[in-house]
Protein backbone atom coordinates (compact mmCIF):
# COMPACT_ATOMS: atom_id res chain seq x y z
CA UNK A 1 0.00 0.00 0.00
CA UNK A 2 1.75 3.49 -0.68
CA UNK A 3 1.12 6.03 0.67
CA UNK A 4 -0.41 7.86 -1.41
CA UNK A 5 -2.23 10.82 0.67
CA UNK A 6 0.83 11.53 2.60
CA UNK A 7 1.99 14.10 3.72
CA UNK A 8 0.26 15.66 6.69
CA UNK A 9 2.76 16.92 8.23
CA UNK A 10 4.61 18.47 5.88
CA UNK A 11 7.03 20.41 7.51
CA UNK A 12 8.02 18.08 9.70
CA UNK A 13 11.10 15.39 9.78
CA UNK A 14 11.45 12.36 11.26
CA UNK A 15 11.97 13.35 15.30
CA UNK A 16 15.90 12.24 16.46
CA UNK A 17 17.89 12.38 19.44
CA UNK A 18 19.43 15.93 19.95
CA UNK A 19 20.58 15.58 23.43
CA UNK A 20 19.36 17.45 27.00
CA UNK A 21 21.09 20.74 25.73
CA UNK A 22 19.03 20.72 22.56
CA UNK A 23 16.57 23.46 22.37
CA UNK A 24 14.38 21.90 19.49
CA UNK A 25 11.13 21.32 20.67
CA UNK A 26 10.81 18.98 17.43
CA UNK A 27 13.93 16.53 18.98
CA UNK A 28 14.26 14.09 21.90
CA UNK A 29 16.50 15.41 24.71
CA UNK A 30 16.39 11.83 26.44
CA UNK A 31 15.19 9.41 24.36
CA UNK A 32 18.43 8.04 22.54
CA UNK A 33 16.72 4.33 21.34
CA UNK A 34 20.09 2.66 21.08
CA UNK A 35 20.97 3.76 24.60
CA UNK A 36 21.99 0.32 26.64
CA UNK A 37 20.41 0.81 29.70
CA UNK A 38 20.53 -2.14 32.50
CA UNK A 39 21.68 -4.19 29.61
CA UNK A 40 18.81 -3.60 27.42
CA UNK A 41 18.55 -0.59 24.01
CA UNK A 42 15.82 1.97 25.40
CA UNK A 43 13.82 1.43 23.02
CA UNK A 44 13.02 -2.35 23.99
CA UNK A 45 13.02 -1.35 27.19
CA UNK A 46 9.68 0.81 26.64
CA UNK A 47 8.36 -0.35 23.37
CA UNK A 48 5.86 2.45 22.89
CA UNK A 49 3.08 2.62 20.98
CA UNK A 50 0.84 6.01 19.83
CA UNK A 51 -2.69 5.09 20.22
CA UNK A 52 -5.30 5.33 17.35
CA UNK A 53 -8.19 6.86 19.55
CA UNK A 54 -6.62 10.23 20.79
CA UNK A 55 -4.41 11.27 18.71
CA UNK A 56 -6.38 10.60 15.20
CA UNK A 57 -9.93 9.43 15.48
CA UNK A 58 -10.86 12.70 18.29
CA UNK A 59 -11.83 16.02 17.24
CA UNK A 60 -11.56 17.64 19.99
CA UNK A 61 -15.70 18.03 20.82
CA UNK A 62 -16.20 17.62 24.69
CA UNK A 63 -19.80 17.32 26.55
CA UNK A 64 -20.24 20.77 26.30
CA UNK A 65 -18.90 21.54 22.60
CA UNK A 66 -18.05 20.59 19.19
CA UNK A 67 -14.82 19.66 17.94
CA UNK A 68 -11.88 22.26 17.43
CA UNK A 69 -8.90 20.20 15.43
CA UNK A 70 -10.59 20.46 12.17
CA UNK A 71 -7.86 17.70 11.18
CA UNK A 72 -6.89 17.20 6.86
CA UNK A 73 -7.83 13.16 7.25
CA UNK A 74 -11.41 13.89 9.41
CA UNK A 75 -14.82 13.92 7.15
CA UNK A 76 -18.10 14.67 8.65
CA UNK A 77 -19.75 11.67 7.33
CA UNK A 78 -16.69 9.62 8.39
CA UNK A 79 -16.51 7.57 5.30
CA UNK A 80 -14.19 5.43 3.95
CA UNK A 81 -11.91 7.98 2.18
CA UNK A 82 -11.93 9.32 6.00
CA UNK A 83 -10.79 6.10 7.54
CA UNK A 84 -7.49 5.86 4.66
CA UNK A 85 -6.81 9.25 5.13
CA UNK A 86 -6.52 8.62 9.00
CA UNK A 87 -4.36 5.81 8.32
CA UNK A 88 -2.09 7.09 6.23
CA UNK A 89 -1.93 10.21 8.65
CA UNK A 90 -1.74 7.21 11.86
CA UNK A 91 1.47 5.98 9.84
CA UNK A 92 3.10 8.94 8.53
CA UNK A 93 3.04 10.64 11.95
CA UNK A 94 4.02 7.13 13.67
CA UNK A 95 6.92 7.29 11.36
CA UNK A 96 8.02 10.55 12.26
CA UNK A 97 7.86 10.09 16.06
CA UNK A 98 10.50 7.15 15.39
CA UNK A 99 8.32 4.75 18.20
CA UNK A 100 7.90 1.15 17.13
CA UNK A 101 3.98 0.35 18.31
CA UNK A 102 0.26 1.47 17.44
CA UNK A 103 -2.95 0.06 18.97
CA UNK A 104 -6.18 0.63 17.87
CA UNK A 105 -10.04 -0.29 19.15
CA UNK A 106 -12.06 -1.82 15.87
CA UNK A 107 -14.49 1.46 15.00
CA UNK A 108 -11.05 3.69 14.84
CA UNK A 109 -9.95 1.95 11.71
CA UNK A 110 -12.52 1.88 9.66
CA UNK A 111 -15.21 4.20 8.55
CA UNK A 112 -18.72 4.67 10.31
CA UNK A 113 -20.19 1.28 9.92
CA UNK A 114 -24.56 1.17 9.73
CA UNK A 115 -24.60 -2.25 11.35
CA UNK A 116 -22.69 -5.02 12.73
CA UNK A 117 -22.14 -6.75 9.21
CA UNK A 118 -20.89 -3.90 7.58
CA UNK A 119 -18.68 -3.13 10.64
CA UNK A 120 -17.01 -7.46 10.12
CA UNK A 121 -16.82 -6.77 6.47
CA UNK A 122 -15.00 -2.78 6.78
CA UNK A 123 -12.49 -4.21 9.44
CA UNK A 124 -11.40 -6.97 6.68
CA UNK A 125 -10.76 -4.39 4.55
CA UNK A 126 -8.61 -2.30 7.03
CA UNK A 127 -6.91 -5.19 8.33
CA UNK A 128 -5.79 -5.68 4.53
CA UNK A 129 -4.66 -2.24 4.68
CA UNK A 130 -3.01 -2.26 8.07
CA UNK A 131 -1.08 -5.17 7.19
CA UNK A 132 0.19 -2.95 4.41
CA UNK A 133 1.26 -0.44 6.22
CA UNK A 134 3.02 -2.35 8.70
CA UNK A 135 4.63 -3.72 5.78
CA UNK A 136 5.94 -0.68 4.19
CA UNK A 137 6.90 1.18 7.39
CA UNK A 138 8.02 -1.69 9.67
CA UNK A 139 5.62 -0.45 12.06
CA UNK A 140 3.90 -3.02 14.84
CA UNK A 141 0.77 -3.53 16.58
CA UNK A 142 1.45 -3.37 20.26
CA UNK A 143 -2.72 -4.84 20.62
CA UNK A 144 -5.92 -4.05 19.25
CA UNK A 145 -9.36 -3.82 20.72
CA UNK A 146 -12.97 -3.84 20.26
CA UNK A 147 -14.80 -1.20 21.02
CA UNK A 148 -17.90 -1.96 23.25
CA UNK A 149 -19.03 0.93 24.74
CA UNK A 150 -19.75 3.90 22.55
CA UNK A 151 -22.80 1.97 20.16
CA UNK A 152 -26.07 2.67 21.89
CA UNK A 153 -26.43 -1.04 21.83
CA UNK A 154 -23.74 -0.87 24.65
CA UNK A 155 -25.25 1.15 27.28
CA UNK A 156 -25.92 -1.21 29.60
CA UNK A 157 -22.55 -3.09 28.49
CA UNK A 158 -21.15 -5.55 25.94
CA UNK A 159 -20.37 -9.04 27.53
CA UNK A 160 -22.79 -8.16 31.03
CA UNK A 161 -25.45 -7.08 29.03
CA UNK A 162 -29.23 -8.05 30.71
CA UNK A 163 -30.01 -8.79 26.99
CA UNK A 164 -28.69 -11.80 25.18
CA UNK A 165 -28.47 -10.30 21.87
CA UNK A 166 -26.43 -7.46 22.87
CA UNK A 167 -23.71 -9.80 24.44
CA UNK A 168 -23.82 -12.05 21.35
CA UNK A 169 -23.29 -8.46 19.11
CA UNK A 170 -19.97 -7.90 21.38
CA UNK A 171 -18.57 -11.17 21.19
CA UNK A 172 -19.18 -10.98 17.38
CA UNK A 173 -16.80 -7.76 17.29
CA UNK A 174 -14.41 -9.08 20.08
CA UNK A 175 -14.09 -12.68 17.40
CA UNK A 176 -13.57 -10.31 14.52
CA UNK A 177 -10.94 -8.14 16.40
CA UNK A 178 -9.03 -10.88 17.80
CA UNK A 179 -8.89 -12.41 14.65
CA UNK A 180 -7.45 -9.27 13.21
CA UNK A 181 -5.04 -8.58 16.03
CA UNK A 182 -3.82 -12.10 15.05
CA UNK A 183 -3.69 -11.64 11.52
CA UNK A 184 -1.34 -8.27 12.18
CA UNK A 185 0.96 -10.08 14.53
CA UNK A 186 -0.36 -7.87 17.33
CA UNK A 187 1.34 -8.96 20.50
CA UNK A 188 -1.90 -8.46 22.87
CA UNK A 189 -5.38 -8.26 23.11
CA UNK A 190 -7.08 -6.00 25.55
CA UNK A 191 -10.71 -5.98 26.96
CA UNK A 192 -11.68 -2.33 28.54
CA UNK A 193 -14.88 -3.28 30.44
CA UNK A 194 -16.02 0.47 29.43
CA UNK A 195 -19.58 -0.36 30.28
CA UNK A 196 -19.19 -3.60 32.45
CA UNK A 197 -20.60 -2.58 35.53
CA UNK A 198 -23.59 -0.77 36.58
CA UNK A 199 -25.12 3.01 36.89
CA UNK A 200 -27.28 1.26 39.82
CA UNK A 201 -28.46 -1.87 41.42
CA UNK A 202 -31.80 -1.43 41.45
CA UNK A 203 -31.69 -2.61 37.76
CA UNK A 204 -28.72 -5.03 37.91
CA UNK A 205 -28.69 -8.37 38.76
CA UNK A 206 -24.67 -8.36 39.84
CA UNK A 207 -24.62 -11.97 40.13
CA UNK A 208 -26.09 -13.10 37.01
CA UNK A 209 -23.43 -10.48 35.33
CA UNK A 210 -20.71 -11.79 36.77
CA UNK A 211 -21.19 -15.03 35.70
CA UNK A 212 -22.31 -13.85 32.26
CA UNK A 213 -18.83 -12.49 32.22
CA UNK A 214 -16.23 -14.82 33.60
CA UNK A 215 -18.27 -17.69 31.08
CA UNK A 216 -17.68 -15.37 28.30
CA UNK A 217 -14.39 -14.24 29.05
CA UNK A 218 -13.07 -17.98 29.12
CA UNK A 219 -14.15 -18.25 25.63
CA UNK A 220 -12.21 -15.16 24.33
CA UNK A 221 -9.26 -17.32 25.86
CA UNK A 222 -10.53 -20.32 23.88
CA UNK A 223 -11.02 -19.08 20.91
CA UNK A 224 -6.84 -17.38 21.24
CA UNK A 225 -5.78 -20.97 21.79
CA UNK A 226 -8.07 -22.00 18.74
CA UNK A 227 -6.16 -19.69 16.12
CA UNK A 228 -2.75 -20.04 17.38
CA UNK A 229 -2.43 -16.27 19.06
CA UNK A 230 0.15 -16.03 20.78
CA UNK A 231 -0.16 -12.52 22.48
CA UNK A 232 -1.56 -11.82 25.95
CA UNK A 233 -5.31 -11.49 26.53
CA UNK A 234 -5.37 -8.46 28.57
CA UNK A 235 -8.10 -6.88 31.11
CA UNK A 236 -7.71 -2.88 31.87
CA UNK A 237 -8.51 -2.09 35.41
CA UNK A 238 -11.06 1.25 36.17
CA UNK A 239 -12.90 1.11 38.57
CA UNK A 240 -15.66 4.46 37.31
CA UNK A 241 -16.91 5.91 34.51
CA UNK A 242 -18.35 5.76 32.12
CA UNK A 243 -20.07 3.60 35.07
CA UNK A 244 -20.58 4.12 38.23
CA UNK A 245 -19.07 0.91 39.23
CA UNK A 246 -17.17 -1.09 36.96
CA UNK A 247 -16.74 -4.80 37.85
CA UNK A 248 -12.22 -4.40 36.79
CA UNK A 249 -12.23 -2.02 39.41
CA UNK A 250 -8.27 -2.65 40.28
CA UNK A 251 -5.47 -5.00 39.47
CA UNK A 252 -6.48 -6.90 43.02
CA UNK A 253 -10.51 -7.18 42.02
CA UNK A 254 -9.48 -8.45 39.12
CA UNK A 255 -7.27 -11.30 40.40
CA UNK A 256 -9.98 -12.23 42.58
CA UNK A 257 -12.46 -12.80 39.43
CA UNK A 258 -9.69 -14.62 37.41
CA UNK A 259 -9.23 -16.90 39.96
CA UNK A 260 -12.94 -17.68 40.79
CA UNK A 261 -13.12 -18.40 36.95
CA UNK A 262 -10.05 -20.68 36.62
CA UNK A 263 -8.48 -17.53 34.58
CA UNK A 264 -5.15 -17.48 36.37
CA UNK A 265 -2.29 -17.24 34.28
CA UNK A 266 -4.28 -16.89 30.93
CA UNK A 267 -5.15 -13.49 31.33
CA UNK A 268 -2.75 -10.02 32.37
CA UNK A 269 -3.68 -6.37 33.02
CA UNK A 270 -3.02 -3.59 31.11
CA UNK A 271 -2.73 -0.71 33.85
CA UNK A 272 -2.47 3.08 33.44
CA UNK A 273 -2.09 5.23 35.77
CA UNK A 274 -4.97 7.53 35.07
CA UNK A 275 -6.66 4.74 36.20
CA UNK A 276 -4.67 3.47 38.96
CA UNK A 277 -5.36 7.52 40.56
CA UNK A 278 -9.38 6.91 40.06
CA UNK A 279 -8.98 4.00 42.07
CA UNK A 280 -7.18 5.28 45.05
CA UNK A 281 -4.03 3.91 44.16
CA UNK A 282 -0.67 5.23 42.80
CA UNK A 283 0.50 3.70 39.61
CA UNK A 284 3.06 1.55 41.20
CA UNK A 285 1.24 0.49 43.83
CA UNK A 286 -0.78 -1.58 40.62
CA UNK A 287 2.44 -1.98 39.13
CA UNK A 288 3.34 -3.49 42.17
CA UNK A 289 0.37 -5.65 42.61
CA UNK A 290 0.32 -6.77 38.99
CA UNK A 291 4.30 -7.92 39.33
CA UNK A 292 3.64 -9.10 42.97
CA UNK A 293 0.67 -11.65 41.86
CA UNK A 294 2.18 -12.70 37.93
CA UNK A 295 -0.53 -10.81 36.20
CA UNK A 296 2.14 -7.63 34.32
CA UNK A 297 0.66 -7.44 30.66
CA UNK A 298 1.20 -3.69 29.38
CA UNK A 299 0.91 -0.38 30.26
CA UNK A 300 -1.16 2.74 29.06
CA UNK A 301 1.06 5.58 30.11
CA UNK A 302 -0.94 9.00 31.18
CA UNK A 303 -1.87 10.55 34.29
CA UNK A 304 -5.18 12.38 35.61
CA UNK A 305 -5.35 16.07 36.94
CA UNK A 306 -4.12 15.98 40.57
CA UNK A 307 -7.33 18.83 41.05
CA UNK A 308 -10.27 17.51 39.77
CA UNK A 309 -9.30 13.70 39.33
CA UNK A 310 -11.29 12.53 36.16
CA UNK A 311 -10.26 10.42 33.56
CA UNK A 312 -8.27 13.52 31.79
CA UNK A 313 -6.06 11.22 29.91
CA UNK A 314 -3.01 13.70 30.07
CA UNK A 315 0.54 12.95 28.88
CA UNK A 316 2.50 12.24 32.17
CA UNK A 317 5.04 14.52 32.30
CA UNK A 318 5.66 13.45 36.04
CA UNK A 319 9.37 11.86 36.20
CA UNK A 320 8.85 10.80 39.52
CA UNK A 321 5.80 9.28 39.22
CA UNK A 322 6.97 6.91 36.55
CA UNK A 323 10.48 6.27 38.23
CA UNK A 324 8.84 5.01 41.30
CA UNK A 325 6.74 2.57 38.88
CA UNK A 326 9.75 1.56 37.06
CA UNK A 327 11.68 0.82 39.95
CA UNK A 328 8.77 -2.02 40.72
CA UNK A 329 8.77 -3.06 37.00
CA UNK A 330 12.78 -3.15 36.01
CA UNK A 331 13.75 -5.25 38.55
CA UNK A 332 10.96 -8.16 37.67
CA UNK A 333 12.23 -8.37 34.06
CA UNK A 334 10.95 -5.59 32.44
CA UNK A 335 7.70 -5.57 29.87
CA UNK A 336 7.38 -8.96 27.53
CA UNK A 337 5.14 -8.70 25.42
CA UNK A 338 3.67 -5.14 26.42
CA UNK A 339 4.64 -1.88 26.04
CA UNK A 340 4.05 1.82 26.89
CA UNK A 341 0.83 3.03 25.10
CA UNK A 342 0.35 6.51 24.80
CA UNK A 343 -3.41 6.65 25.91
CA UNK A 344 -3.24 10.66 26.08
CA UNK A 345 -4.34 13.52 23.78
CA UNK A 346 -3.63 17.04 23.72
CA UNK A 347 -5.85 19.39 25.19
CA UNK A 348 -8.98 21.07 23.34
CA UNK A 349 -7.39 24.03 23.09
CA UNK A 350 -4.40 22.36 21.43
CA UNK A 351 -5.39 22.52 17.78
CA UNK A 352 -2.55 22.58 15.59
CA UNK A 353 -1.16 19.40 14.08
CA UNK A 354 2.08 20.44 15.70
CA UNK A 355 0.79 20.03 18.87
CA UNK A 356 -0.01 16.21 18.72
CA UNK A 357 3.95 16.02 18.24
CA UNK A 358 4.54 18.05 21.49
CA UNK A 359 2.75 15.92 23.49
CA UNK A 360 4.15 13.06 22.34
CA UNK A 361 7.63 13.93 22.49
CA UNK A 362 7.15 15.10 25.52
CA UNK A 363 5.34 11.89 27.21
CA UNK A 364 8.38 9.86 25.11
CA UNK A 365 11.27 12.23 27.19
CA UNK A 366 9.30 11.44 30.44
CA UNK A 367 9.49 7.88 29.89
CA UNK A 368 13.11 8.11 28.97
CA UNK A 369 14.36 10.19 32.07
CA UNK A 370 12.15 7.71 33.96
CA UNK A 371 13.99 4.75 32.64
CA UNK A 372 17.53 6.58 33.24
CA UNK A 373 16.09 7.45 36.72
CA UNK A 374 15.15 4.05 37.92
CA UNK A 375 18.48 2.43 36.31
CA UNK A 376 20.37 4.48 38.58
CA UNK A 377 18.23 4.01 41.51
CA UNK A 378 18.79 0.31 41.41
CA UNK A 379 22.19 0.35 40.70
CA UNK A 380 23.45 3.12 43.36
CA UNK A 381 20.31 2.76 46.03
CA UNK A 382 20.91 -1.15 46.66
CA UNK A 383 17.14 -1.31 47.11
CA UNK A 384 16.83 -4.83 47.11
CA UNK A 385 19.52 -5.38 49.69
CA UNK A 386 17.37 -2.56 51.88
CA UNK A 387 14.55 -4.59 51.79
CA UNK A 388 16.46 -8.15 52.08
CA UNK A 389 17.87 -6.54 55.20
CA UNK A 390 14.63 -5.49 56.86
CA UNK A 391 13.20 -9.06 56.13
CA UNK A 392 15.99 -10.87 57.11
CA UNK A 393 14.68 -12.37 60.02
CA UNK A 394 12.22 -14.47 57.97
CA UNK A 395 15.51 -16.11 56.62
CA UNK A 396 17.01 -16.62 60.07
CA UNK A 397 15.57 -19.74 62.72
CA UNK A 398 12.87 -17.98 64.66
CA UNK A 399 11.28 -16.45 61.25
CA UNK A 400 11.99 -19.99 59.44
CA UNK A 401 10.18 -21.72 62.77
CA UNK A 402 7.58 -19.92 62.63
CA UNK A 403 6.77 -20.23 59.28
CA UNK A 404 7.14 -24.64 59.06
CA UNK A 405 4.28 -27.13 58.35
CA UNK A 406 4.27 -28.08 61.86
CA UNK A 407 4.02 -24.72 63.64
CA UNK A 408 0.28 -23.20 64.36
CA UNK A 409 -0.40 -20.57 66.99
CA UNK A 410 0.15 -22.11 70.22
CA UNK A 411 3.68 -23.32 68.99
CA UNK A 412 4.54 -19.52 68.19
CA UNK A 413 2.72 -17.66 71.06
CA UNK A 414 4.75 -20.78 73.31
CA UNK A 415 8.06 -20.00 72.30
CA UNK A 416 7.24 -16.18 72.03
CA UNK A 417 6.63 -17.01 75.92
CA UNK A 418 9.55 -19.45 76.78
CA UNK A 419 12.17 -17.19 74.94
CA UNK A 420 10.70 -13.97 76.45
CA UNK A 421 10.61 -12.79 72.50
CA UNK A 422 10.34 -8.60 72.83
CA UNK A 423 10.19 -7.25 69.69
CA UNK A 424 11.59 -3.82 68.61
CA UNK A 425 10.85 -1.47 65.97
CA UNK A 426 13.39 -0.57 63.43
CA UNK A 427 13.61 2.45 61.43
CA UNK A 428 12.23 2.18 57.71
CA UNK A 429 14.56 4.92 56.97
CA UNK A 430 12.08 6.44 54.44
CA UNK A 431 13.14 9.75 54.22
CA UNK A 432 16.57 8.85 53.30
CA UNK A 433 15.16 6.24 50.67
CA UNK A 434 13.01 9.31 49.37
CA UNK A 435 16.09 11.46 49.38
CA UNK A 436 17.88 8.37 47.18
CA UNK A 437 14.58 8.60 44.42
CA UNK A 438 15.32 12.58 44.03
CA UNK A 439 19.32 12.44 43.93
CA UNK A 440 18.64 10.04 41.05
CA UNK A 441 16.48 11.77 39.18
CA UNK A 442 17.69 12.64 35.41
C1 LIG B 1 -10.67 4.40 28.72
C2 LIG B 1 -9.71 3.37 28.38
C3 LIG B 1 -9.68 2.95 26.91
C4 LIG B 1 -8.99 1.64 26.73
C5 LIG B 1 -9.21 1.01 25.40
O1 LIG B 1 -10.68 4.96 29.81
O2 LIG B 1 -8.46 3.83 28.82
O3 LIG B 1 -9.09 3.96 26.16
O4 LIG B 1 -7.62 1.75 26.94
O5 LIG B 1 -10.53 0.69 25.18
CA1 LIG C 1 -6.49 2.89 28.51
CA1 LIG D 1 -8.31 6.52 30.51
Amino acid sequence: MSNTHAPFFPDVDRISYEGPSSDNPLAYQHYAKDQIVLGKRMEDHLRMAVCYWHTYCWDGFDIFGAGTFGRPWHNPQNDRSAADLKMAAAFEFLTKLDLPFYCFHDVDVVEASESPEALSSNLERATENLGAYQEQTGKRLLWGTANLFSHPRYAAGGLTNPDPEVTACAIRQIRDCLNATHRLGGENYVLWGGREGYDTLLNTDLTRELENFGRFLSMVVEHKHKIGFKGKILIEPKPHEPMYHQYDFDTATIYGFLSRFDLLGEVHVNIEPNHSTLSGHSFAHEIATAVSLGMMGSIDINCGNYQNGWDTDQFNLDVRDITLALVELLPSGGLDTGGFNFDAKVRRQSSDLHDLFYGHIGGVDALARALLSAADLIERANLKDNKDKRYAGWEGDLGKTMLSASSSLDSIANQASAQKLDGRHTSGRQEYLENMINRSLV
